[in-house]
């Protein structure tokens, strides 16, 4: 069943500065594996433990190569952990590090130094994830393309291979060593390989992680096992090759972002799984979203991984095994931009219908995760629990329709219970009396279940200095603030609520606001019963305890709340649209924070407080009954973003000229090829073969002519929506797709055949005729199977003969510029092809395009086969003090085989094409894009038929504006000429 859904998956896949707190109560990691003695990480069987405190990890993905502009790494950090997480797991990848065997660079957007330190300071654990191999849907699955050239299959002990990765993790391996907990960092988990299931070999799951201990690594080391460990060579968990502390990844949704109404689990319940006794049940990776390889849309993929899926299937994951460790994929999805994208599943946009957008938005999602988040981090005794079942459970509802899952802490006697559906498909609305003991006694709570929704209850807790028997509502948070307990629960708006807290008197209540009725018994009971509504407010004090403000909301306005300050001196906040950090500085609070508009904002913050500044306002303040402060924070200005006018346009393709020099292109003359897949005849005419891994490569290939030649047979691998074009003596013969990924990954896939007729009399007898070729390379396969046949399937042409001719053809070859020696190490090896322009630096600012003819738009203009460039300069002057995320939308439509290479100021930002997504939209990352200064935009447009419409028109928009914002200084990059190739 499971292997089913994995067979499904793969075949989708194809197609488509904490501080420490005491000593360690558990033991400390290893053996069996190697020690972590030292590291400040333990773990035992309930949770891991980082400086002997225990704690429910909760982690979200994210990708620093996913967002080119380290300014906006603070950004994405800050809004990670003012969502609830505590921690950040991320991919490294090799091939954005490595432009060549021996060649790594860690400055710039690729400095991962950087990206550590800016997660320390945003105070998040990191779950390090160097690979080798990565997956993540980026090309090669992480692997660099001149890995392809190394002989030895990949993810195995095989030398080529090991040598290769062992020079990687020589590289990368310091640079999380140095941000361990052990030497101040954030780093607590080092993740191992990426499911290596099929195919596996454990000496080099072995050496991975021999080579992460020669480096340096002291934390536990971790592997993500796919999906459902038991079907599969190994988990990881014991044998040659294992990990100290094995996790599952579990996408219980599928990726099917099309359907996202009536999609409901069909790969499982995604209870993950525990896999060895002596560790915490760990979900690496939880579905957070979806690649969408359907072209829905990622607005799609985030209905299928909504909040309904959110409360059901994380809810149920924590309650059923008792999952403590936690790491979201995607939390921030990113851009695919450059060739980063593995072309079978993905387009530009990694949104991945994240929580947090690719335009850096937070979403219904991310209040779903705020509310789940604060209270794993609040109710502490959560990390260490035990399913009780039978009698034990002590909790039951009197209507079948409502399942119930009891848990408990067997050292503090705290009580959790899982309220949903028994039939987890149904949507119905139904509600239950649930009679419950805890240690406190027997309590009849009101409960309902609307649809898909979950409910964990806790009973028998000390809540700060409260003691809550129990409740029918949701805790999202409770802080002690100013000598009081402020508390936040919640429940689905319209449903009924009780809390029963103990007191030793009658303690006097005032309920501030809402409809709420309480009762307090000489046993000692105070129960509450009320209506989940707005926000209720109630103010509990005497009774032997000191005061509690208890707020009581629906889901929507539980979510409304922040909470910033320190842990010592916490501070809760309504209002505003984020909330990075606060603190009180002599009776002044300061709110670093964001706002779409001007609404209201209010602080519970120690009485002391009496000022009130958010960002770089003043914002005046009442003290309200309920003790806070309460006022208006101003809104963001209005942005004006400028009309795109003042193109210039230029043909692109020269090389289709029969008299185009081409004297300094590459002889394609190679014999051999690591490639499983060998020519059938003459020389390799693999792109990798001769270094040229990413973007577009141009072939010129001259033969004699007889004057009885009828067609041109060529056969190229595109990857995915990849397409090539033919010209023979500056003649257009057409064009054809590439080929693709075969399903069997054999090691003779069906490439992308094209017959081409030659037009009676265009050859002369003893003429010496020129074919030209333009093939687009879309990205390479991942290795998914650790299958050399798909990972090293070859790019470029595979084929090619003349029908009606003997005669040899000599190729010659051209891609991007110096190959794999980087002309642009700043942009990097993924950012441009072996276009003309691309080699020529017109994608770059400053380049002298005076010459070139002017147009107000490439809108409507007709486009020739081949390629067509348009330039323009555009001058921003963004308010200061906001975050204006930009973007490019193209309108209209285009043909299939059109496509848009986007350059921002010499990035390439995107690709936009009839065929290649549904993406119109394309994220202009600030930092990339100058927001005070001068920007250039440059558009390679390749078309395969002649388009008489042209492009739609283009335009800048932005997706928000908000006040706030975190400063991004402009990524320092060269304009025209790079130097050394004037
Ligand atoms: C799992 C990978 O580990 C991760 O890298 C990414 O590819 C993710 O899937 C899908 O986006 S693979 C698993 C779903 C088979």
């Amino acid at each position: 069943m499971k292997l089913k859904a994995l067979a499904v998956l793969a075949a989708s896949l194809v197609l488509l500065s904490p501080a420490f707190a005491g000593p360690a109560e558990g033991r400390t990691a290893g053996p069996p594996k190697g020690s972590a003695t030292g590291s400040g990480v333990t773990y035992d069987h309930h949770s891991l433990m980082i400086g002997g405190r225990r704690l429910v990890v909760q982690a979200a993905e994210v990708h620093y190569f996913r967002l080119p502009s380290p300014g906006l790494w603070p950004d994405i950090m800050d809004k990670i952990r003012a969502g609830g997480f505590n921690a950040i797991s991320v991919y490294f990848d090799w091939a954005y590090h490595s432009p060549k065997p021996g060649v790594y660079d860690f400055t710039g957007v690729r400095d991962v130094d950087r990206f550590l330190r800016t997660a320390e300071r945003a105070g998040l654990y990191v779950i390090a994830r160097p690979g080798p191999y990565i997956n993540a849907e980026t090309t090669g699955g992480g692997f660099p393309a001149w890995l392809k050239n190394v002989p030895g299959r990949a993810r195995s002990s095989d030398a080529g291979f090991t040598e290769a990765y062992r020079d990687w993790l020589r590289h990368i391996n310091p640079i999380i060593a140095r941000h361990q907990l052990s030497r101040g960092g954030s780093v607590v988990l080092y993740n191992a390989e990426n499911e290596y299931a099929a195919n596996t070999d454990a000496a080099y799951m072995q050496d991975v992680q021999d080579r992460a201990r020669a480096d340096g690594i002291d934390v536990p080391i971790t592997t993500n096992d796919c999906c459902d460990a038991a079907s599969w060579t190994s988990t990881w968990a014991e044998g040659p090759g294992a990990v100290q502390l094995p996790g599952v990844d579990d996408y219980p949704q599928s990726f099917d972002c099309a359907n996202a109404d009536t999609v409901w689990g069909p790969w499982g319940e995604g209870t993950t799984e525990r896999l060895r006794d002596d560790i915490p049940v760990f979900a690496a990776e939880y579905q957070a979203g979806a690649i969408d390889g359907n072209n829905t849309g990622y607005d799609g993929c985030r209905d299928l991984t909504g909040p309904a899926y959110m409360k059901y299937f994380y809810k149920s994951n924590l309650m059923v095994t008792g999952a403590t460790a936690f790491n979201y994929y995607m939390g921030f999805g990113g851009t695919n931009w450059g060739w980063l994208a593995q072309p079978n599943d993905v387009y530009t946009s990694y949104d991945y219908g994240a929580a947090i957008t690719e335009a850096r938005q937070l979403t219904r999602k991310y209040d779903e995760f705020k509310r789940q988040g604060y209270f794993l981090q609040a109710v502490a005794p959560l990390a260490k629990t035990d399913l009780v079942t039978g009698p034990a459970a002590a909790v039951a509802a009197d209507n079948p329709a409502i399942g119930v899952v009891a848990r408990a802490n067997p050292d503090t006697g705290t009580r959790f219970a899982l309220i949903r559906h028994a039939d987890g498909t149904a949507t119905t609305t139904d509600s239950a009396t649930l009679t419950w003991t805890v240690p406190d006694g027997t309590y009849s709570l009101p409960v309902q279940v609307k649809g898909r929704d979950a409910h964990v209850l806790v009973g028998g807790y000390d809540l700060g200095g409260q003691r809550l028997a129990a409740s029918s509502s949701e805790i999202m948070t409770h802080a002690s603030i100013g000598g009081r307990d402020v508390a936040v629960l919640y429940g689905t708006a319209g449903s009924p609520g009780a809390t029963i807290l103990r007191y030793s008197t009658r303690p006097d209540v005032r309920v501030l606001a809402g409809d709420v009725r309480y009762a307090y018994s000489p046993d000692g009971d105070l129960r509450l019963d009320y209506r989940h509504e707005g926000l209720a407010r109630v103010l509990v004090s005497g009774g032997g305890r000191r005061p509690l403000l208890l707020l009581l909301g629906t889901d929507e306005t539980a979510a409304t709340f922040w909470r910033a300050g320190t842990a010592a001196a916490p501070i809760l906040v309504r209002g505003t649209s984020l909330v990075r950090s606060a603190d009180l500085d002599r009776g002044t609070v300061r709110l670093d924070a964001d706002t779409a508009a001007p609404g209201e904002v209010e602080v519970f913050a120690d009485p002391g407080a009496a000022r009130l500044r958010a960002g770089d306002a003043d914002v005046p303040v009442t003290r309200t009954p309920s003790g806070s402060l309460l006022g208006r924070a101003p809104g963001p200005r209005e942005a004006r973003l400028p009309t795109l006018t003042g193109w210039r346009t230029h043909d692109g393709a020269p090389e289709t000229a029969p008299g185009f020099d081409d004297s300094s292109w590459r002889t394609a003359d190679r014999a051999t090829t690591e490639s499983p897949m060998k020519p059938a005849s003459g020389p390799v005419l693999y792109a990798d073969d001769y270094g040229f891994h990413y973007g577009d490569v141009w072939y010129r290939g001259r033969f004699t002519a007889t004057g009885a030649e009828t067609a041109v047979t060529l056969n190229t691998i595109t990857g995915r929506r990849g397409q090539y074009l033919v010209w023979l003596d500056g003649h257009y013969l057409g064009t054809a797709a590439g080929g693709v990924q075969a399903d069997s990954d054999t090691a003779n896939p069906a490439p992308g055949p094209g017959r081409f007729t030659v037009p009676a009399g265009l050859l002369k007898p003893g003429h010496t005729a020129t074919l030209a070729v333009l093939v687009q390379n879309m990205g390479h396969n991942d290795d998914w199977t650790a299958d050399d046949n798909r990972f090293k399937q070859p790019r470029g042409l595979v084929a090619a003969a003349v029908e009606g001719s003997t005669a040899p053809i000599a190729w010659k070859i051209q891609g991007a510029r110096g190959g794999e020696d980087l002309p642009d190490p700043v942009r990097g090896p993924l950012n441009t092809g072996g276009q003309y322009g691309e080699r020529s630096g017109w994608h770059l600012p400053g380049y002298p395009d005076r010459s070139w003819t002017g147009v107000p738009s490439p809108a409507g203009r007709p486009l020739a086969p081949g390629v067509t460039w348009y330039r323009t300069d555009f001058r921003l002057d963004l308010p200061k003090g906001q975050d204006v995320s930009t973007g490019l939308r193209f309108g209209g439509d285009v043909p299939a085989g059109c496509r848009v290479v986007v350059y921002l100021n010499g990035w390439n930002v995107g690709q936009y094409g009839g065929d290649i997504g549904p993406q119109k939209e394309f994220v202009l990352p600030a930092g990339l894009l100058h927001e005070h200064g001068a920007n250039t935009l440059a558009l390679s447009v390749t078309v395969k038929d002649r388009t008489p419409a042209g492009l739609g028109p283009i335009s800048l928009f932005s997706y928000a504006n908000v006040r706030g914002g975190v400063p991004v200084a402009d990524v320092p990059a060269p304009a025209y000429p790079l130097p050394g190739t004037r």
